[in-house]
């Protein structure tokens, strides 16, 4: 049966605060601080028992191997040398699945496969050297051709941030959806990292239904506050979308072609004047998992930074009052990552699919979490000053470490 899998990616070894993003203000915001990798992951891992507790399916993606020694040949470094660089070579970055590909489940699409395209990450170095292992990963985990079509990402003049702009609407995960593609055009200050041709080609790749594929444009304004991807600002699931008023360049638009593409759509908008942008970007409000639970309710997975907010807190509170669509908040704590700008939605890929079609050494049970935790706890290292990253034993530390990860998952294939 059609089921929606979330595929969060496993924190790194490597896991850094380098102020990497520009338009990023997380990133900004911790550039040079010291890291802790091990707590990191267990956070990661914290979340996805959490999520499998509430009776979701849950799978992980691996690190890439990083440092990358690729990376520092294709920049022409030694390690240490260009620290900015450097630093981009040793990225954690893959741990935010939502940014690897955007999937279209079967049900959308003409040859009624699952399409997944590989991003290309283009704006930022750090990132647009994930796409070759990315899709080599996926590729393994959703290598069965009679359901899966995995793409390479679309050109490199087009700037595709993957998942993290696209939402999907439907009146249930297995029924056909109505696909939202997200671009961006200006950012004031900071880079519009999804451009609308790289949206179109993916739909086209896919082989949507025009009839049932949107493309809207970001607010220009939320981008330069600091919504560096449409993921920090608005969330959807089934036929509820979660948003913030000015998520959206034109958000009536927006909202009248979502109902009209589909008609029992709901609309939650939370208004400037009880959440701003700030606020919003601050507290990572709709950096949140909107799921169904297996009761058939939904529920907001947020970071503990949005609860904890003062008035992003007491919006919460009203609307579970309201007797609106969402019905619980869960908060969990993922800071290690959020330090990053990586909330517990930037954390995880969401593929529709029948589980029995994935690989399932790419499935979460409780005993492999508690493998995975074992070997993080032995082999992550506890910190990393930011003046590491050109040491010699560091890396051979945090190459092995993966590698042994690996080896214990029997994924090898991925060396
Ligand atoms: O691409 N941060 C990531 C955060 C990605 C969040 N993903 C979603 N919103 N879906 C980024 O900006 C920071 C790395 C550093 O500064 O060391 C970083 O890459």
């Amino acid at each position: 049966m059609l089921t929606e899998i979330n595929f969060d990616g496993i924190i790194g070894p490597s896991h850094n605060y380098a102020g990497l993003s520009l338009g990023n203000l997380a990133s900004a915001g911790h550039a040079g601080q010291v890291s802790y990798p091990r707590a990191a992951a267990l956070q990661g891992l914290a979340k996805m028992r959490h999520n499998l507790a509430l009776g979701l399916v849950q799978g992980f993606l691996l690190p890439l191997p990083r440092p990358s020694l690729r990376a520092f040949g294709e920049f022409a470094i030694y390690p240490g040398q260009d620290p900015g660089l450097t630093a981009a070579a040793w990225s954690a970055s893959s741990m935010w699945t939502a940014n690897a590909a955007t999937v279209s489940p079967a049900p959308d699409t003409k040859d009624a496969r699952c399409h997944i395209s590989a991003a290309n990450l283009v704006t930022m170095p750090h990132r647009a050297q994930e796409w070759p292992d990315t899709v080599k990963q996926l590729r393994l985990a959703f290598s069965d051709t009679r359901y899966f079509r995995v793409h390479d990402a679309v050109p490199p003049s087009f700037g595709d941030e993957g998942a993290a702009n696209h939402m999907r609407m439907c009146a249930a995960h297995g029924a056909p959806g109505l696909e939202i593609f997200v671009y961006g055009k200006s950012g004031g200050a900071f880079p519009a990292r999804q451009h609308e041709q790289a949206s179109r080609i993916v739909a086209r790749r896919h082989g949507l239904d025009p009839a049932r594929t949107l493309f809207v444009e970001q607010n220009p304004e939320a981008i330069a506050a600091g919504a560096f991807h449409n993921d920090v600002v608005a969330v959807a699931n089934e036929r509820v979308l979660f948003a913030h008023e000015q998520a959206f360049a034109n958000p009536e638009g927006t909202y009248a072609a979502i109902r009209a593409a589909l008609p029992e759509a709901e609309i939650v908008i939370v208004p400037a004047d009880a959440v701003s942008l700030a606020d919003a970007i601050a507290s990572y409000l709709f950096n949140a998992q909107l799921v169904t639970l297996p009761g058939g309710e939904m529920a907001l997975v947020v970071p503990t930074e949005a609860a904890s907010h003062p008035r992003v807190g007491v919006w919460l509170e009203g609307m579970l009052a309201s007797n609106g669509p969402i019905r619980r908040v869960l908060p969990v704590d993922v800071r290690q990552s959020m330090a990053n700008g990586g909330g517990p939605a930037c954390l995880r890929l969401r593929v529709v699919a029948d589980p029995a079609d994935v690989d399932p050494r790419f499935l979460l049970s409780h005993a492999k979490a508690h493998k995975i935790e074992r070997i993080v706890a032995a082999r992550w290292p506890e910190s990393i000053e930011p003046l590491e990253l050109g040491s010699a034993a560091l890396m051979q530390r945090v190459l092995w470490a993966r590698n042994v990860l690996l080896q214990e998952l029997e994924l090898t294939d991925l060396v």
